[in-house]
């Protein structure tokens, strides 16, 4: 690999994969069948220190930099995608915005409990009618006294019934478009916070997906992130760093089928020898190394940079967009390798093919990633709407 790992760096690596490959891999495909949630692995985890990665350690986090985060969080994804997407959001959105926004009773009352990992963090700005276009959610949070009063139905929330609290946007002021959009921190168990319907999904599936429904929820004004009306940029940032780590489940994905599918064409016999003899299987995989190790650099560079606090919108779009696409490619293509095998469940890419499918819609579509670099390069920004 040619981007130079320190040695804290490989250490956690190396933590990450055993943890993975001897904890998380045994039941993953157990997991996929029954949707169960993994609660007990993401326990360990935080007792690993992986659920407060970023944290400093004054919050009882590991103070570990993004580079060593997504190699760890590749490595999850590695065994198990659905375990990696709940680490994803709770690390890079939720952890990130608390310790980047929150105040220091935020800190000590919420911060501290996600980083041991004790409570899982979820994201909840997605609405029924605003998923690419979250300016136009409809949920909003009247204040009253010292408090604010929210409604509205999000939808599509990752951990939405597993987790112990859930950073929700929402109107305080219908005048000012993206400036009227607030942000809220509602722990689990809040008057008038309903867990909606849970979502039967393709891949993902030990990840629950679901509905929260706000039905005059009330929050107390201390809970606000930051100002009013910086609801929507504290989401754009978030998600920055939230697409550095779709593009790391992504890696982590690609790996796993990558290496079943070298495996299994070394091993597989056809027209009296292993099919990994055959030019066109070798070109096959010749091209998935290639892609898989360009999606890794993008996702380490946009990781250093912004660990040396430089600007990454369009960096981490770029590295989402790539490794996204990079590994509906590459499952694919070892699904392929598999032939007929490949397509039924004795074997793990079927469930690796499923499971890399929403990587290219959720943390923004591919679409909008293009939307996002290309207002970044041409500066002359055109709403999605007026046709880009
Ligand atoms: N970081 C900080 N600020 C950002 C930002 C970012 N990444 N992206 C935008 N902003 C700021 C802009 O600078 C602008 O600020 P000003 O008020 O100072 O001008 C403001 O936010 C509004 O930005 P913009 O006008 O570009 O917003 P748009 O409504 O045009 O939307 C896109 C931009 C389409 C890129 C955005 O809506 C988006 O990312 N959509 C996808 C949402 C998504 O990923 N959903 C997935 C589910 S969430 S888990």
């Amino acid at each position: 690999m040619s981007f130079a790992l320190t040695d804290e760096q490989i250490m956690i690596q190396t933590m990450a994969r055993e943890f993975s490959r001897k904890v998380v891999a045994p039941t993953a495909s157990e997991r996929d069948e029954t949707k169960e949630f993994p609660a007990e692995n993401i326990k360990k985890m935080g007792e690993l220190g992986l659920m407060g990665m970023m944290v400093p350690f004054e919050y009882e986090g590991s103070g570990a930099d993004t580079v060593s985060y997504v190699l760890a969080l590749s490595e999850i994804a590695y065994s198990c995608a659905s375990t990696a997407v709940i680490m994803s959001v709770h690390n890079s959105i939720v952890c990130e915005s608390i310790y980047r926004l929150g105040t220091e009773m935020q800190k000590e009352k919420f911060l501290k409990p996600l980083s041991r990992g004790d409570i899982i963090g979820a994201f909840a700005m997605t609405e029924p009618h605003a998923g690419s276009d979250p300016v136009r959610q409809s949920t909003t949070a009247a204040r009253k006294g010292d408090a604010y009063i929210i409604n509205g139905t999000k939808r599509f929330i990752t951990s939405g019934k597993n987790a112990g609290l859930v950073i929700v946007t929402a109107i305080t002021d219908e005048t000012q478009r993206h400036q009227g959009i607030s942000a809220f921190i509602v722990e689990k168990d809040t008057p008038g916070l309903i867990v909606g319907n849970e979502e039967d999904k393709m891949g993902l599936r030990a990840s629950d997906t679901t509905d929260l429904i706000f039905n005059d929820c009330i929050v107390p004004a201390e809970n606000r992130l930051g100002n009013e009306g910086d609801g929507f940029k504290i989401a754009m940032k978030a998600l920055d760093g939230g697409r550095i780590g779709i593009a790391a489940q992504s890696v982590g994905v690609a790996q796993a089928a990558f290496d079943a599918a070298v495996k299994y064409a070394k091993k597989r016999e056809q027209f009296g020898r292993p099919i990994s003899k055959f030019q066109g299987l070798r070109w096959m995989i010749a091209d998935m190394a290639t892609e898989i190790e360009a999606a890794r650099q993008l996702m380490l560079s946009a990781a250093a940079m912004k660990d040396r606090g430089e600007k990454i919108i369009s960096q981490a779009s770029m590295a989402k967009l790539f490794a996204s696409e990079m590994v509906n490619r590459v499952t694919a293509k070892a699904l392929q390798i598999h032939g007929g095998y490949g397509f039924i469940k004795d074997y793990p890419v079927e469930r690796f093919y499923r499971d890399a499918r929403v990587f290219t819609i959720y943390e923004g579509t591919s679409e909008i990633q293009r939307v996002v670099i290309s207002n970044h390069i041409l500066k002359d920004k055109r709403r999605p709407s007026h046709g880009s």
